[in-house]
């Protein structure tokens, strides 16, 4: 009997083969543990609200006007909402067709457009044109977009650094490319070799792949290393020599824990590097409203910013946009507060200066508390969380542990990871689903729980990793790298 198109056997193997590890096998039994009544810690996601971050107030309240813009004309509005959010709202609901019930044009809001190119030009200190910016539904939805343009089909190949982030094998998988992938140190703070670079292109070529784009992940997920400009330098020239478009992932640019290495734009080095290399590579950078102080993950908004794009393909990208008629209008005014947030001297800068203070000092305490509780733990090394949102440890699994996954039929680092979650309710992601190198073990945590529960966490981490290593290890210990 032949088969329907939907039937499992004769669906789409590039749908098939793509992999998600964030919402994986892990996810999917801490899910069903949280219905059989167990409390699960669930850090398998940098979704900051779910684990209890409040949203900032002054574009919520912004937001909530333009959603419900008959408030506006209640002569009471000035009790409940401060002089400068019902300014902001009326300025949004200016800009658009008909509120936030109407779409807008596939390429975002004109005027909301100009306000991030005005953050990028304050951000960088060169120019950016509100005509190559797109707004998208997070992130996301723009990556998705211009790896479709750029993968024509299996030979061509995508630079993607390992560990990485699995948007980017799910999508290269689900449009039928290949993923060339670039191995980050470990060992030198998750840095980017550019002879791994070169090493990896060669081979490709020597498949037969053309390699066409190369992505950095600025700063890391799940790494959290941040990129040097020495680093960002080297990687430009190498795009520009093997004629790359770089996809630069900036959506960690406000989490930055550490004072050493402040988030640099791709754009800004690669502007600074003058002609003829600041006018010959392909550059798209990525920003999100998911992340930084905001985590408003749930809204969807995002944006990329085009550099040295031809504009015939800028129309093309525009008609590829347009199939889906228009990203999120409300998504849309919160990327436009994110980039243009109360200024010194406006009713609500104190609170809002409070809240994102709050929050970021919050978080460099967190990515330190976390990355000195692994490394106190025995057979677990970790490196610092420099930026981003994970703490990413290595746990060096003794063989009998990966015997014992074998027999279980698991992945040694998956195997951890299940145990982990039954003893503890911490649901974490295995390092396999991000990539990791042949034979080492890695987990990936969010920074995110509550700064209180932080203490009793990783104490809970420390005592099942104890007992775990005791009923797996050998007499003899593992060395720290
Ligand atoms: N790029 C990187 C590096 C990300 O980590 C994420 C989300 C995105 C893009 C896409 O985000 P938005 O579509 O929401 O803008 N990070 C996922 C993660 O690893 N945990 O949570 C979500």
């Amino acid at each position: 009997m032949s088969l329907k198109a939907l039937d499992y056997d004769s669906l789409n193997e590039n749908v098939k083969n793509c992999q998600y590890a964030v919402r994986g096998e892990l996810y999917l039994r801490a899910s069903e543990l949280q219905k059989e009544g167990k409390k699960i810690i669930f850090t398998n996601v940098g979704n900051p609200h779910a684990l209890g971050q409040k949203p900032l107030t002054f574009p919520r309240q912004v937001v909530a006007l333009c959603q419900a813009p008959f408030l506006l004309d209640d002569p009471n509005v000035g009790m409940i909402f401060p002089a400068d959010a019902i300014a902001r709202a009326k300025h949004y609901l200016s800009l658009t067709s008909g509120g936030l019930g109407a779409y807008s044009d596939s390429r975002g809001l004109p005027g909301v457009r100009k306000e991030v190119a005005e953050f990028i030009e304050r951000r960088d200190g060169y120019p950016s044109d509100p005509e190559l910016i797109f707004l998208t539904d997070g992130a996301s939805k723009g990556v998705m977009q211009i790896l479709n343009c750029v993968i024509r089909g299996q030979k061509d190949g995508i630079l993607v650094p390992v560990p990485q982030y699995p948007l980017y094998s799910a999508t290269i998988s689900l449009l039928g490319g290949t993923l060339v992938p670039y191995y980050l140190e470990e060992n030198e703070n998750w840095g980017l070799d550019v002879n791994n670079l070169r090493q990896s292109v060669a081979q490709a070529r020597s498949q037969g792949i053309t390699v066409r784009a190369m992505v950095i992940i600025n700063p890391g997920n799940p790494t959290g290393q941040c990129l040097s400009e020495a680093n960002l330098r080297e990687i430009l020239r190498f795009c520009c020599d093997e004629r790359l478009v770089l996809l630069g992932d900036e959506v960690y640019q406000q989490n930055i824990y550490q004072d050493e290495r402040p988030f640099i734009s791709s754009k800004k080095v690669l502007m600074d590097m003058g002609a003829p290399i600041s006018k010959e590579v392909q550059l798209i950078s990525f920003h999100t409203v998911s992340k930084g102080y905001w985590g408003e993950c749930g809204q969807r908004g995002g944006y990329f910013e085009m550099t040295n794009i031809p504009p015939r393909t800028v129309e093309e990208i525009y008609k590829v946009a347009s199939i889906a008629l228009s990203p999120n209008v409300s998504a849309q005014i919160f990327m436009g507060l994110m980039v243009s947030p109360p200024k010194p001297g406006d009713i609500s800068y104190d609170q809002f200066v409070r809240e994102s203070k709050g929050i970021l000092e919050s978080l460099r305490r967190r990515a330190r508390m976390m990355t000195d509780g692994f490394n106190s733990c025995k057979n677990v090394v970790c490196n610092f969380t420099e930026g981003a949102m994970y703490s990413f440890p290595q746990i060096k699994l003794p063989p009998k542990a990966i015997q014992a996954a074998k027999q279980a039929g698991k992945v040694p680092d998956v195997f951890y990871c299940l145990k982990l979650l039954e003893a503890t309710g911490i649901s974490t992601v295995p390092g396999s689903g991000f990539g990791q190198k042949e034979g080492v073990f890695h987990l990936r945590t969010t920074i995110l729980p509550a700064e209180e529960e932080m203490p009793e966490i990783m104490d809970s981490f420390k005592k099942f990793n104890d007992e775990f290593m005791s009923q797996y290890g050998d007499s003899f210990g593992y060395s720290r790298m």
